[in-house]
């Protein structure tokens, strides 16, 4: 073993030969030392670390995976997974994020980069045992102390890298389905939002936009004169987002096939052959995204669709995803074969049934192809957790290639560690179910400690039918979601915000055009996380730390001002809350019509109607709001409304830049500094205006910890 130092706080363990993951960009100094801090290890086969957790220890993190905010009481397991059913006791979903924090009696957080199986028991097999087991002895394990967990994530985020921005667009709202399926049904959806006066920016094309699932290419019978047509949608305002899968068709002819068998870039068989899996297309090699030569080569294929007006794209089917393989066909074929005539007893009826079941995504297959990694053949098994996202780095280098100034809007399914310097995740197929909703606001903040700040759900579900409630309480939360994006299975009920009874509808564009109102704080702060290293959304205790906040499940931290508490039940009016302090709540309804109470600290039930989002601001913050438009691009910025809830002081700033380059890392951004400071009966206002030219007016409404609200008006 040895050890390296990364910077005060942070200690690197090094097992073995690790696989270089490209998780983290800071490499450290050699030290001394011979010893573990925390953990005790046990080797035997595979290696395990062993942590005694106290009663009152929080163990945070993991990013995608089931249940709670606390991931204490449940085991999971770090393989990606191409799996359509979250139902509670999955181990397993698309990502693989082996980032814990645990806050208690002792606080440090936990990195495991390795890039193939880790499990991560945390008092599931013994209440009070985090036990992490690593199958390959080959890994770096950093731990990362810090006095709090926002310290200690904030530590993280900055041994991983600066996290990707979207186009400012893309803070818009979002329509998908699989699938609008021809260029009539796309600009169908598209007049509908025009005519019920409905924002969005961007409309998804599904798998069956392409000819045959061919990735790179667009049915022409479909999508005739595709580069006219992206043009014309984006006059009437809406990009479109089309997907592109990991397998690559197996077909003469096709020039992404043939070129990639030619040059070797794609993924081989234990004989060296292009491996053969079969997905959408039927049989398709999978690119070795894991080869530099082959990322480059398939990064720039992007450029085919980018040269006809594409601005974003989604990666799908990327853990990668297996249908079947021959293999597994024939095997199941053999034992169904061996089973042909004879009585069976029940376990051999199961077991011939698993046989079918397990033939996609199964083991043996993962187990089956190789990587060429500067020469050496890695068993693609051993490093399964970073193909989708070296597919998507793939992506984003070839945006960097062909356009290396420009933001591209671009999500993956399948991630790990690291991936999120390149691009946002959406979190996969959940249902249209009432518990998903709850899974989402459990996962925004999991997600957000491993850096995927910009992330999302499939709002009102992906699979099953959503009726009007629940597409209705789903679009409430997601507003508050840098990924706005609402998303639906074939053969499911459609999910539009026209697709439902009037009364929901109406609620949700109102929805939506909030969302577009509060764009300006959500940049701001989603802006002001990426480069202060922190985070998006949080769990309340990393702001109150008493013993209430510490368990609190449902209410989230939004950016620095906000607290909200969504709906996630059917035919609820309200909900209980904790306050661990006096805040300021806007019931939103329509965003232009406000209304203010103070919350006092406590527990509460809160009446919250069907059209309504309880927006809480905490002591001494400010929300900023802009005007609504139909588009990000249309959104009027002369006037930014201050909502501040001034107990003695608050202060705000704003942050804005050009939303389309990446010149803000190059410090080319404006901010607007805001102080309110109570005096007497009024109060002292002090602006400064770093560089923003856009914002003309500053209309303030400050209200004081009795409820009285003051107005004022600030030119600048
Ligand atoms: O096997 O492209 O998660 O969003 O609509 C399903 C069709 C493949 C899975 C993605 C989903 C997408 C669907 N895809």
């Amino acid at each position: 073993m040895k050890v390296y130092k990364i910077g005060d706080n942070i200690l690197k363990y090094r097992f073995g030969t690790p696989f270089p993951t490209d998780a983290v960009v800071k490499a450290g100094e050699g030290i001394e030392k011979d010893s573990i801090d925390y953990f005790q290890i046990e080797e035997k086969e595979e290696l395990k670390l062993l942590y005694k957790m106290a009663p009152k220890d929080i163990v945070f993190g993991l990013g995608e995976n089931q249940r709670g905010i606390n991931k204490r009481g449940g085991k999971y397991i770090s393989f990606c997974s191409d799996d359509p059913n979250h139902t509670p006791g999955k181990r397993s979903l698309y990502g693989a994020h082996n980032f814990i924090i645990i806050d208690g009696m002792e606080n440090f957080g936990v990195f495991i980069d390795h890039p193939g199986k880790v499990v991560f028991d945390i008092g599931f097999n013994h209440k009070d045992y985090l036990e992490i087991t690593i199958e390959n002895k080959n890994f770096d394990l950093y731990i990362i102390e810090g006095n709090s967990p926002r310290e200690i994530v904030s530590s993280f985020l900055n041994i991983i890298g600066e996290g990707y921005v979207p186009p400012k667009w893309a803070f818009g709202y979002q329509q998908s389905r699989w699938s609008y399926p021809d260029a009539e049904k796309v600009e169908e959806i598209a007049d509908k939002f025009i005519e019920n006066n409905i924002p969005c920016d961007a409309i998804y094309l599904d798998i069956d936009y392409m000819e045959d699932y061919k990735n790179f290419t667009v049915s022409e019978e479909r999508f005739p004169n595709f580069k006219e047509f992206v043009e014309k949608m984006k006059d009437k305002g809406f990009r479109l987002i089309p997907i592109i899968d990991a397998g690559v068709k197996i077909e003469d002819g096709y020039e992404i096939h043939e070129e990639g068998v030619e040059k070797g870039y794609f993924c081989v068989d234990s004989e060296g052959e292009p491996f053969v899996a079969a997905v959408w297309p039927g049989k398709v090699h999978f690119p070795d995204f894991l080869n530099r030569e082959s990322r480059l080569w398939f990064g720039k294929k992007y450029g085919k669709l980018i040269d006809c007006g594409i601005e974003g794209f989604w990666n799908d089917m990327n853990e990668p995803a297996i249908f079947y393989t021959n293999r597994g066909i024939e095997q199941a074929i053999e034992e169904a074969k061996n089973a042909e005539g004879k009585n069976l007893n029940i376990d051999s009826f199961f077991g011939l049934k698993d046989e079918f079941r397990n033939i996609s995504n199964n083991i043996e297959d993962y187990k089956s192809f190789y990587h060429n990694i500067e020469g050496k053949l890695v068993n693609h098994y051993d490093v399964h957790n970073l193909y989708g996202y070296n597919m998507t780095r793939s992506a984003d280098e070839g945006f960097k290639k062909i356009s290396p100034n420009k933001r591209f809007l671009l999500i993956s399914r399948s991630s790990y560690i690291g991936m999120h310097r390149h691009s946002g995740i959406w979190t996969g197929d959940n249902h249209s179910w009432w518990e998903h909703i709850l899974l989402n606001i459990k996962m925004m903040p999991s997600l957000n400690m491993c850096g995927f700040l910009y992330s999302g759900a499939d709002t009102g579900g992906f699979s099953d039918d959503a009726n009007g409630e629940l597409a209705v309480r789903w679009t409430q939360f997601s507003i508050f979601t840098p990924l706005f994006r609402n998303h639906s299975a074939k053969g499911t009920r459609h999910q539009e915000p026209f697709a439902f009874d009037e009364e929901s509808n109406s609620i949700m564009k109102e929805a939506i055009k909030l969302r577009y109102g509060l764009i300006p704080y959500i940049y701001s702060e989603y802006m002001k996380a990426i480069i202060n290293k922190d985070i998006y959304f949080a769990p309340i205790s990393f702001e109150y730390n008493d013993e209430y906040s510490r368990r609190v499940e449902d209410q989230l931290l939004v950016g620095d001002s906000l607290m909200i508490s969504p709906i996630y039940e059917e035919n609820s009016r309200g909900r209980y809350i904790w306050l661990p302090e006096d805040m300021l709540l806007w019931k939103a309804k329509d965003y232009s019509e406000r209304k203010y109470e103070i919350v006092e600290k406590g527990h509460r039930y809160l009446d919250i109607d069907i059209d309504e989002i309880p927006i809480f601001i905490r002591k001494n913050k400010v929300l900023v709001l802009g005007k609504h438009a139909n588009t990000v691009d249309d959104i009027d910025n002369e006037e930014l409304v201050v909502i501040a809830f001034a107990e003695d002081k608050a202060s705000y700033t704003y942050y804005d830049d050009d939303g389309r380059s990446l010149d803000y890392r190059d410090g080319i951004y404006s901010k607007i500094i805001i102080e309110i400071e109570k005096r007497e009966d009024d109060y002292q206002i002090n602006v400064e205006n770093h560089g923003n030219k856009d914002i003309k007016r500053l209309k303030l409404e400050i209200v004081d910890r009795e409820g009285k609200v003051t107005k004022k008006t600030i030119n600048i």
